[in-house]
């Protein structure tokens, strides 16, 4: 039993305009509320996720799902994200693997109906196993590129079995370490070659939902493609494949990228592309991708204020997040669970009480003020010429832009936040 209750979650109440479960579809990661187990570079486990049965086993597949089905129920979490390898030990072959996935799916889909708990996205981990060294779709090798999209099919029908909001592709391995022996131009057409082939699939078997880049720019390669939103975006944009993809913006994965994790949820929806969230956080301290679960206030309020703006997410808030190494009992995944699904409520309200005080949309506002009217409108109305703007500047000197009002901003924030 978990010490800490939530204090600001109440699913059902009403926060700008919509409720907090509205705002917040949250969503456990199966990967790391059921598998990680503490370990790291320098140690083996430390917590027991055998949950009883014998891991590499499907009575361990199983016992991982009653595990995860509980931990939701307790905390009325109502979705989940899974990569295939989650759900079941791959066998010697493909046939072996996927009758392996049928019967989890099954059993899944049985507690899946008798709870109302659904897949918020599903994915294909096309990372971990050695073939993949040289990465999936951009590997050099073109059956290992067939492998992955046989594997692609196969985590889309799960998905769309486990009522999948999305199909996300995060691609860990496809980028480069050196690039005398990469060609890069190719393995993108190869990668997006993939994607249109499972956007084809998916329409045909019935998937309607959106499908998602999650951008990372490091780790495990040293550059991967898909750097950051605006890299992914124009990748996207580039094959013809905006309509059906959208974003799924991770905080630690904004940091790595030298943003924050409210500039790539930013860039994300002034494109129209803002999909999903993986909800965690990195340490200021460390350079690598921690996930931990994200506990800061201050940054919660930010995203839900840029979600707020943006009129919500179509996928949820994943918990891309584990507990840390010597946080090591059951009790601790709960507790995790509850504070920060917490800190997003009480940063829901914060975002919320950021615009009903609406200085800071006021400011905004009335900084660009000088493009409503002359010279500022007919530049927004994209007819003005390079000409018109000479003959317009010959007249008089510009005078100083209004000040940014920067410190009188954040004391605001502080204000509206914390009284
Ligand atoms: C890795 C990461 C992945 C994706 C899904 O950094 O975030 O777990 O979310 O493949
Ligand atoms: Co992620």
């Amino acid at each position: 039993m978990s010490k800490i209750q939530f204090r600001h979650y109440r699913p059902d109440e009403v926060v700008a305009g919509k409720t907090m479960r509205g705002w917040l579809p949250f969503s456990m990661s199966w990967w790391h509320a059921l598998g990680a187990a503490g370990t790291d570079m320098f140690g083996g486990d430390t917590a027991d996720k055998s949950f009883g049965a014998t891991p590499g086993t499907m009575a361990h597949a199983r016992a991982k799902a009653d595990f995860g089905f509980e931990l939701m129920q307790k905390l009325g979490i109502e979705y989940f994200c899974f990569h295939d390898r989650d759900l079941a030990p791959e066998a010697a072959t493909l046939a072996e693997t996927n009758a392996r996935l049928d019967e989890i799916s099954d059993y899944i889909l049985a507690k899946s109906k008798a709870t109302g708990i659904k897949a918020l996205w599903g994915t294909a981990n096309l990372f971990g196993h050695a073939r993949y060294m040289n990465g999936a779709a951009s590997s050099n090798s073109a059956d290992v590129f067939a492998r992955a999209a046989a594997s692609v099919k196969k985590a889309l029908e799960l998905t769309v079995r486990l009522g999948g909001r999305g199909y996300v592709f995060w691609g860990g391995r496809e980028g480069y370490d050196t690039l005398w022996n990469t060609d890069t131009k190719f393995e993108q057409e190869n990668i997006a070659a993939l994607m249109k082939a499972a956007v084809a699939y998916g329409r045909k078997i019935g998937f309607s939902g959106d499908f998602y880049i999650e951008p990372k720019p490091k780790e495990p390669a040293k550059h991967q493609y898909d750097f950051d939103a605006a890299a992914t975006i124009l990748f996207l944009k580039k094959y013809g494949l905006g309509g059906d993809f959208k974003l799924n913006i991770e905080a630690n994965h904004a940091t790595l990228a030298g943003h924050t994790f409210r500039h790539e949820l930013r860039t994300a929806a002034d494109n129209g592309m803002l999909g999903s969230i993986d909800a965690n956080t990195g340490d200021a301290l460390l350079g690598w991708d921690t996930d931990e679960f994200p506990y800061s206030v201050y940054d919660a309020a930010e995203c839900m204020y840029e979600v707020i703006k943006a009129g919500g997410v179509t996928g949820g808030f994943n918990f891309d997040a584990k507990n840390r190494r010597a946080s090591y009992t059951p009790e601790d995944i709960e507790t995790a669970f509850r504070m920060s699904m917490d800190t997003f409520a009480l940063g829901l309200k914060k975002a919320a009480a950021i615009i009903e005080d609406g200085r800071i949309d006021a400011f905004v506002r009335d900084r660009y003020a000088g493009y409503g009217s002359g010279i500022g409108a007919k530049i927004r109305s994209g007819s003005a010429t390079l000409e018109e703007l000479e003959a317009y500047s010959l007249k008089s000197e510009p005078a100083l832009p209004g000040s940014g009002r920067q410190e009188e901003l954040l004391g605001v924030i502080n204000e509206v936040l914390f009284g």
